[in-house]
């Protein structure tokens, strides 16, 4: 595992949108990738960027509030995005009402729709809970650790049908730590690595998704998992939907 890898990929990508009203892509944002490198933003370039305006985030109601004002324009920095959910202090006061455990499987727990433009929710990991391999569905994805521990455990794409899955990196990410990945940046698992602690996430999508590709790690044989809400706004959801998959251990 070479934890050394250079992650100075230059990636312009086009993300669709789908209108929550319809089911047409009807508008185009375009998210900027430039030069990003995993876990260390340069504030400095990014500030110039920026034209001089960095946000300040107090809370997660502020996080919420900037991500909206960032989301209003057609395109989006990547880094700026990653910089706004580091600047988030975590404070369970203010995330307690998501944080909904399930003893079977993490629960994933919608805190906000970002108007059809992305998804901000809160994911929670029982004890040794993890996710499967799995893609992102075209989709940026964002975590910031707002409570305990996971590790991330990423996969190169197989190559060859029938291969086993090429692990790349393993990365612990600790309280108010963020990682980003997109399809292009390769595959990857979550676990809560602790078996006494349970671990609280907060990702965001863009554009949202609710279905992705999941791999067995030693054929690299694939399937469609759906991917749903545990609780919306707060709100646990009906219990027939508690049967639904999540993209659990395989
Ligand atoms: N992508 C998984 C999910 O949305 C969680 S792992 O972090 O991206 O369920
Ligand atoms: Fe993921």
């Amino acid at each position: 595992i070479n934890l050394m890898i250079p992650f100075f990929k230059s990636i312009l990508s086009l993300v669709k949108f789908k209108n929550l009203n319809s089911n047409d892509f009807s508008f185009f944002i375009k998210m900027e990738v430039i030069k990003y490198q995993q876990e260390e933003i340069d504030e400095v370039k990014l500030y110039k960027d920026l034209g001089g305006a960095l946000p300040t985030i107090n809370s997660l109601n502020d996080l919420i509030n900037e991500l909206h004002v960032i989301f209003e324009s057609n395109s989006v920095n990547v880094e700026l995005i990653h910089y706004v959910m580091q600047s988030y202090k975590s404070k369970p006061i203010e995330w307690k009402k998501y944080a909904k455990f399930d003893r079977y499987r993490y629960t994933r727990n919608l805190v906000d729709n970002g108007n059809g433009k992305y998804n901000l929710m809160i994911l929670c990991w029982g004890e040794g809970h993890g996710s499967a391999i799995h893609d992102h569905a075209n989709s940026h994805c964002f975590m910031k650790m707002l409570d305990g521990s996971l590790e991330e455990i990423r996969f190169a794409w197989p190559e060859k049908e029938g291969e086993k899955l090429k692990e790349i990196r393993r990365t612990r990410l600790a309280t108010n730590d963020v990682c980003y990945i997109n399809d292009s940046m390769g595959l990857h698992r979550m676990e809560n690595p602790s078996h006494v602690d349970g671990a609280i996430s907060l990702h965001l999508y863009c554009p949202p998704y609710d279905k992705c590709t999941v791999f067995n790690q030693n054929t690299g044989q694939t399937s469609t998992s759906t991917v749903t809400f545990w609780s919306m706004y707060g709100k646990k959801r009906n219990k027939n939907l508690e049967e639904i998959s999540t993209p659990e251990d395989n």
